[in-house]
């Protein structure tokens, strides 16, 4: 009786484990800020994403309720231009980081639903490849920063 009560307690203890490995966050997100540009211009979302996990995790898509659409874009210069293409997905290493900053990759934010104001925060919801999903919080810095604490 005791033996079979014990390995009830351990199947309960182990279900809640795993219960609780799913919902916690795939990656830690610092520094995150988004360069407002004014007008109809497209903002840029920046962050230094870390995995803390032992396997992959791979972004794939993220959205925002303050823009109309959001995409992974990689910016790269050649002969003094410079361009950005998009990118279908974002691999950020097991117990590594990627940084997503001004001159690489970022999230461009497209048609602001309202005008983004300078010290605010937006939150935009990134998208893994598992399915899973995760809610950052951004801060709105002026078009002149170059980082989240100037
Ligand atoms: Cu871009």
């Amino acid at each position: 009786m005791i033996t079979r009560l014990a390995l009830l307690a351990l199947a309960a203890w182990t279900t809640t484990g795993l219960a609780h490995a799913g919902v916690s966050a795939p990656l830690q997100v610092h520094d995150a800020w988004i360069r407002v540009l004014p007008g109809a211009l497209p903002n840029a979302g920046y962050a230094n994403l870390t995995n803390p996990g032992n396997h992959e995790v791979k972004l794939v898509a993220a959205r925002s309720n303050a823009y109309a659409k959001v995409m992974l874009h990689e910016s790269s210069e050649s002969g003094g231009i410079s361009r950005m293409h998009a990118v279908d997905h974002l691999s950020v290493p097991a117990h590594g980081s990627v940084r997503l900053a001004p001159g690489g990759y970022h999230l461009m934010l497209m048609h602001a639903v309202h005008p983004v104001k300078v010290g605010s925060r937006v939150t935009i919801t990134l998208r893994f490849a598992d399915g899973r999903t995760q809610d950052a919080s951004f801060l709105a810095r002026p078009a002149n920063a170059s980082g989240v604490n100037d």
